[in-house]
């Protein structure tokens, strides 16, 4: 669907909600950036969004979290939920809620779709023995393992033999293939289309039933119909995008919100969202399934960044003292193209920072404010009506549209900047400062000035403040971000008049301290 016909129409975005065995690193972050620009370009659409993050809760690994902390589970996972939740804070998420997996809405949530899946008769019980990755809270048969060891996290799985609930996954192959092969024009399953592509792989290799349930341990949702066990972590953890829109509660409100869902996740996570939750949705009688959007891992010296990993483990807010929240958001959703894995590294942020955020788009706010000082008398002029940056900017818009239509955000804010440096060399050429007060320099810084208009809105999802700053500087009032998509984009609304403001630098160059 293109932006033009979802305009108005609800839009939900979810991302994993992320496990509190450990603290928020750059990779939860990079996953709830991109979340978050795509929401925040969907507002300015005139969307009605629901963006939805959270935190996973339960689990064998947490309990195992909280023991080695000394805390009961509960209060470990308050602990580590609130500085999730405080990250987000920090980086001017825009989330509109946060679930926890503990609250009982999502208990309730939890137990009424799984009753629906017993009760439809594709949930039964059985014995069940194999080997578990407790970082992976996942089962794998001795084909998956790499030297007898998970082959994500590379440590030993471990052997467990119980009395389980197994949920009839097997029976939805048909229905997985046909959904998974769909074409994009019936609404994509999951994108980019090489996971998609893994996720066929997956259900054509053959499904066997899963299970779901663990008498082992006591922290997790209960069973409804058997409490002697909880539901394993992972068919507890993936209702709760069902939860926050009113599964089981609120049954006019999830029938207005759900066939608009769209899930951002990692590489990691695809098997779970790509062919259990479809299959637990099936079973439930829920329809229309989610529309998925996977991403790759950002790599560290070419290992994945992991808590569990024991690698590196970068806060975000390390990164924001350097280059502040709109730097850091900006390097991580431009230098980090949306599906294949990618090198993280400081010089990249770096470089990011200084090319595309002090030398273009800072510069060319300064630069046209100060020869609007100079020249122009301190008053933005109008721009010209026919300009050619203005079919630039018609272009840059249309391809930044339809990138972040297609969750790429990297793409989109490469057509924004493209369009930012056309203007930085339109300057260069027409070398406005050697004109003299009149016409000429008029069409042209007011045709910089809608460029900063327009490029502003384009680059709000990204860098929100900063597009703020820029818009007052150039004598607009507050709320860029604010602005109506496509109306707002049109070349000619700066309207000329305006004091124009020159000020600080919006993005001090960085400089390394050595
Ligand atoms: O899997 N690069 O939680 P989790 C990019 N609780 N993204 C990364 C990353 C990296 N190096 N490392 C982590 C869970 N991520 C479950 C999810 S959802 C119903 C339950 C991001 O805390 C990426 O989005 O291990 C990945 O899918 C997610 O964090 C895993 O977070």
């Amino acid at each position: 669907m293109s932006s033009a016909e979802t305009s108005g129409s609800k839009f939900v975005i979810t991302t994993p909600i992320y496990y509190v065995n450990d603290v928020p690193h750059v990779g939860h972050a990079y996953t709830t950036l991109n979340a978050d620009a795509v929401a925040r370009w969907h507002r300015l659409l005139g969307d009605d969004v629901f963006f939805l993050t959270g935190t996973d809760e339960h689990g064998l690994k947490v309990q195992r979290a909280a023991e080695e902390a000394g805390l009961e589970p509960l209060d470990h996972a308050t602990r580590t939920s609130e500085r999730f939740a405080s990250t987000w804070e920090l980086l001017n998420i825009s989330n509109d809620d946060f679930i926890r997996t503990t609250e009982p809405r999502h208990h309730a949530a939890v137990q009424a779709l799984l009753q629906k899946a017993y009760d439809n008769g594709y949930i039964y019980a059985d014995t069940y023995e194999g080997d578990y990755c407790v970082s992976c809270e996942a089962y794998y048969v001795e084909d998956d393992l790499v030297d007898g060891n998970c082959p994500i996290h590379k440590r030993p799985v471990e052997h467990m033999v119980e009395d389980n609930y197994f949920f009839k996954l097997s029976a939805f192959t048909d229905q997985l293939t046909e959904w998974l092969e769909q074409p994009e024009s019936a609404g994509h399953s999951i994108r980019p289309a090489g996971y998609r592509n893994e996720a066929l792989g997956i259900v054509r290799q053959g499904l066997d039933d899963v299970s779901i349930t663990r008498t082992s341990i006591s922290w997790g949702v209960p069973v409804p119909w058997d409490t002697d066990h909880v539901f394993y972590v992972w068919y507890d953890a993936l209702i709760n995008y069902a939860t926050a829109v009113g599964f089981g509660a609120d049954q006019q409100r999830f029938d207005q919100w759900w066939p608009s869902t769209h899930h951002v996740l990692g590489k990691d996570i695809l098997r779970f969202h790509g062919v259990y939750w479809p299959a637990m949705l099936m079973a439930a009688g829920i329809d229309p399934l989610p529309q998925l959007h996977v991403h790759g891992f950002l790599l560290l010296g070419g290992e994945k960044m992991s808590k569990t990993g024991g690698l590196t483990a970068i806060t975000p807010a390390e990164l924001v003292d350097d280059f502040g929240v709109d730097g850091f958001r900006y390097a991580m959703l431009r230098n980090h193209s949306f599906g294949p894995d990618s090198d993280f590294s400081f010089e990249g942020i770096v470089e990011a920072f200084n090319t595309d955020l002090a030398n273009t788009y800072g510069n060319l706010v300064s630069r046209v404010a100060t020869v609007v000082g100079k020249n122009c008398g301190g008053v933005g002029p109008a721009p010209e009506p026919g300009a050619s940056l203005g079919e630039a900017a018609a272009t840059a818009y249309a391809e930044a549209a339809a990138a972040w239509d297609s969750v790429q955000p990297s793409a989109a804010l490469d057509a924004t900047w493209r369009l930012l440096r056309e203007t930085n060399e339109y300057l260069a050429e027409m070398e406005p400062w050697k004109m003299d007060p009149g016409p000429e320099v008029d069409a042209v810084m007011g045709n910089a000035l809608e460029v900063i208009r327009i490029a502003s809105i384009m680059a709000s999802p990204a860098i929100p403040e900063a597009v703020e700053i820029a818009w007052k500087r150039i004598g607009l009032d507050g709320q860029a971000c604010q602005q109506r998509l496509p109306e707002a984009a049109v070349w000619g609304a700066y309207p000329g008049g305006l004091s124009v403001e020159v000020g600080d630098p919006m993005f001090p160059r960085f400089k390394p301290s050595s």
